[in-house]
């Protein structure tokens, strides 16, 4: 079962969930299998047509460690389309924007804000991996653990930086997006699967295991059509925008 504490030698990084209760459960169900214990979560919980409630009652049950999303502080706003109940309020209202566990720093876009990307550079051109200078200056000057866990972009990476690790565990529950702010773009994994990531600490350095897992993605689908987003069914069950 579940604990907060004790070392984070080998845990889960989820992040991104966005609602999907379906790919939620099988997550969590797959790091039970694993044996591990200990997960964190990198914020974007219910933003989303999905199953927001359904969402909510299994991570606030779990009360991971964890930091908010944009989307999170977005469905705080009074004039926030999406509805949520007082107790959901409260307990996005409570997640930090950083959390720093051990030797770990968790954050959802980068350390100073949680809308910028950490490892991607957008373009007129596209999206392509951040340089190391750009990946500097989001950081800041200060000191850095040997790992660092960010979500925010949907897409998987692990990426060395000056002795420490980035990694992007990915999106559990929404594998596709698109964006216009800076240029207009898409972000995609390319298939449905849930993505999610188990770290452990070797004597060298983390190793990183990146997970795509099967779920029930067709009765996410059905869901987000019955809530009349065609756009999110189609991201939900293919892993691209269109
Ligand atoms: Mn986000």
């Amino acid at each position: 079962m579940y604990q907060h504490r004790g070392p984070l030698d080998r845990f889960a990084a989820i992040a991104d969930v966005h609602g999907n209760r379906w790919a939620l459960e099988e997550v969590l169900a797959d790091i039970d299998r694993r044996g591990i214990h200990r997960i964190v979560n990198l914020g974007d919980n219910l933003f989303g047509p999905l199953d927001p409630n359904g969402a909510a009652a299994l991570l606030m049950k779990l009360d991971l460690p964890g930091v908010a999303g944009n989307q999170d502080c977005d469905l705080l706003e009074p004039d926030a389309m999406q509805q949520i109940t007082p107790e959901q309020r409260k307990w996005l209202a409570g997640l930090p924007p950083r959390l720093q566990i051990d030797d770990v720093l968790l954050f959802h876009g980068t350390p100073r804000s949680d809308t910028e990307y950490l490892l991607e550079t957008i373009s007129r051109e596209g999206v392509l991996l951040a340089d190391t200078r750009d990946i500097q200056d989001r950081l800041g000057t200060g000191a850095l653990p040997t790992l660092l866990l960010c979500g925010h972009t949907h897409i998987p990476r692990v990426v060395s930086f000056r002795d420490r690790l980035i990694v992007n565990p990915g999106s559990v529950g929404l594998q596709a997006y698109s964006e216009d702010v800076p240029f207009p773009h898409v972000m995609e994994t390319g298939s449905p699967h849930a993505r999610y990531a188990v770290l452990e600490r070797s004597k060298d350095g983390w190793n990183v295991e990146q997970i795509q897992l099967r779920y029930d993605w067709d009765e996410a689908a059905l869901d987000a059509s019955a809530n009349g987003r065609q756009d999110w069914a189609f991201r939900v069950s293919t892993g691209r925008v269109r």
